[in-house]
């Protein structure tokens, strides 16, 4: 083993945090820019479905609570690019390998959004989801990628709470607003579970990953932690989750749930999902409509470093 091997060896068993300058095996660094890629590419498209809401919020309250958390999207997305530039990867680059269609993002955003119910149901099911899956990489090997899920995941919290807080609100309306809750939990239950990944047999990267530290958990274990904390979440709603197989194992001290269904969330992986062309499509007719503001952004910088250079 070379120096820096042992030094990066040391840096995991002491449980501390990799910095850009340490020196890590090409693997590592290639799975880190993998997950935090993809990771970043959720949060953007992440936007959409939500976004499409934005003008139809039902009150003005509504409307400034969502604009703010899809903002906070935006933001993350820009913290993850920036965390995976540490790593020598360009941001341009990733742009390009997300509507190219080479790199993935979070199944869960190829699902739409019917009606605003769903709005709260993202907060409570899929920013739920998300805190579950996101605590863990608080400690994350990665330094700058540990430190970026710290304030993703207090914003998480708040997006959480406000979807949840809606979907109270709505259950203690009408009937129709009931029966909006009912149908938006019943949709995004069984995607929400599968934003966990693969079953842990059928899961290529956690081995490796979890040896490195990058995660902490497998996909089941997160998965069945999510089943256990939203059960009695869905009670105090007054929602049903929609699998009649949910029940205690008091044997387990878990929650035991139905059989999620692989094969939709490969055909959503593999971009055969609802929503797949759409996201992809917008997303990149957004970048095309913004190349003006690149390159006057570039222009600018030009043109203020050969004035510096004048002056020097
Ligand atoms: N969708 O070996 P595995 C958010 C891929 S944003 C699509 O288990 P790994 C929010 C996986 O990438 C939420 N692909 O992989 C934003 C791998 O493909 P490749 C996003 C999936 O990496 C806006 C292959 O399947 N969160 O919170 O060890 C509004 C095999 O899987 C999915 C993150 O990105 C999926 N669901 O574990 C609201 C968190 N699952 O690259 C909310 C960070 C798996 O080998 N990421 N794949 O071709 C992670 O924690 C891990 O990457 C995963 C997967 C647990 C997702």
């Amino acid at each position: 083993m070379t120096d820096l091997q042992e030094h990066f060896q040391r840096t995991l068993d002491r449980d501390q945090r990799l910095e850009p300058r340490d020196w890590v095996p090409d693997g590592y660094r290639k799975t880190m820019i993998r997950q935090i890629a993809q990771h970043a590419h959720s949060e953007i498209i992440g936007m959409q479905p939500e976004g499409n809401w934005i003008t139809r919020a039902p009150s003005l309250r509504r409307k400034a609570i969502l604009l703010a958390k899809v903002q906070d999207e935006a933001g993350h997305g820009l913290y993850l690019y920036s965390a995976a530039e540490t790593l020598g990867a360009e941001r341009a680059e990733l742009t390009e390998k997300l509507i190219d269609g080479k790199q993935k993002y979070s199944s869960i955003f190829n699902y739409p959004t019917l009606n605003f119910a769903d709005v709260g149901v993202i907060g409570w099911l899929v920013d739920g989801a998300a805190i579950c899956n996101q605590v863990p990489l608080c400690r994350c090997s990665y330094g700058p990628y540990a430190r970026a899920m710290i304030r993703i995941c207090k914003e998480e919290s708040f997006h959480q709470r406000q979807g949840y807080e809606l979907l109270m609100t709505m259950m203690r309306g009408t009937d129709a607003q009931r029966r909006m809750v009912q149908d938006a939990t019943d949709r995004w239950w069984w995607p929400s579970l599968m934003m966990f990944g693969p079953p842990d047999g059928d899961s290529p990267n956690t081995e490796q990953s979890m040896a490195w530290k990058i995660k902490r958990h497998t996909n089941d274990e997160l998965r069945q932690r999510f089943v256990d904390m939203s059960v009695p979440q869905a009670e105090a709603l007054g929602a049903t989750l929609p699998d009649p197989s949910l029940c205690w194992n008091a044997e387990r001290g878990h929650y035991d749930f139905g059989e999620i269904d692989w094969s939709e969330f490969k055909q959503v992986v593999r971009g055969n999902g609802p929503c797949n062309a759409q996201r992809v499509a917008h997303r990149r007719a957004a970048h095309d409509n913004g190349a003006w503001v690149r390159e006057a952004a570039l222009a600018h910088a030009a043109k203020h470093s050969a004035r510096e250079e004048a002056a020097a």
